[in-house]
């Protein structure tokens, strides 16, 4: 897993690469040139930077895509779950069918809602957002996490759903590991 300050200093070098880019083309369109090859000159540019950064794009696509955070990378990444907890999201508050949840486990959230969409969302005891998942009606949406700390973490809603939304928090105790 790739560190968040690495993905930012990546993001930060593609951008003065970019910025960089731009403004030699910028200063290099500002030469006094015949319309007609200035304009081959920029649609050759154009298309090699569609070509290039298309090209690009996808790849990075491809490459970065098991870590995106969906159902079959996170199953493939902690197994099969062990422990699973049921969701059920009502105007306004959280039923869980357990409250406590083992560290350094698979556990799987099977989230729904009786009513309207809500936004199931994990805070650990700092408050940073750790994952969340919507609470659909109809749907069961399954979220699988391992927690890696023992502590009291927070269910929150993260979509608004009405007068009393910011009532809908839980606490969630994570134990020590049972390994
Ligand atoms: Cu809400």
């Amino acid at each position: 897993m790739i560190e968040p300050k690495v993905i930012l200093e990546i993001f930060i070098i593609l951008g003065v690469i970019w910025t960089a880019g731009c403004a030699v083309v910028v200063a290099r369109s500002r030469r006094a040139m015949p319309l007609q090859q200035l304009e081959g000159a920029e649609a050759r540019l154009r298309v090699g930077l569609l070509g290039g950064l298309g090209g690009v794009a996808i790849a990075l696509f491809f490459l970065t895509l098991h870590w995106l955070p969906y159902a079959k990378a996170r199953r493939a990444e902690l197994g099969s779950p062990e422990v699973t907890v049921t969701v059920t999201a009502v105007q306004w508050s959280w039923i869980l069918s357990r409250h406590q949840v083992p560290a350094d486990v698979a556990v799987e959230f099977t989230v729904t809602t009786r009513d309207v969409n809500h936004d199931f969302a994990i805070y650990d005891p700092n408050g940073r957002l750790l994952t969340q998942v919507q609470a659909m009606p109809g749907y069961t949406n399954r979220l699988l996490y391992a927690f890696h700390a023992p502590g009291t973490y927070t269910v929150r809603c993260l979509e608004y759903c009405g007068l009393g939304h910011h009532l809908m928090t839980v606490p969630l105790t994570v134990t020590a590991s049972p390994k």
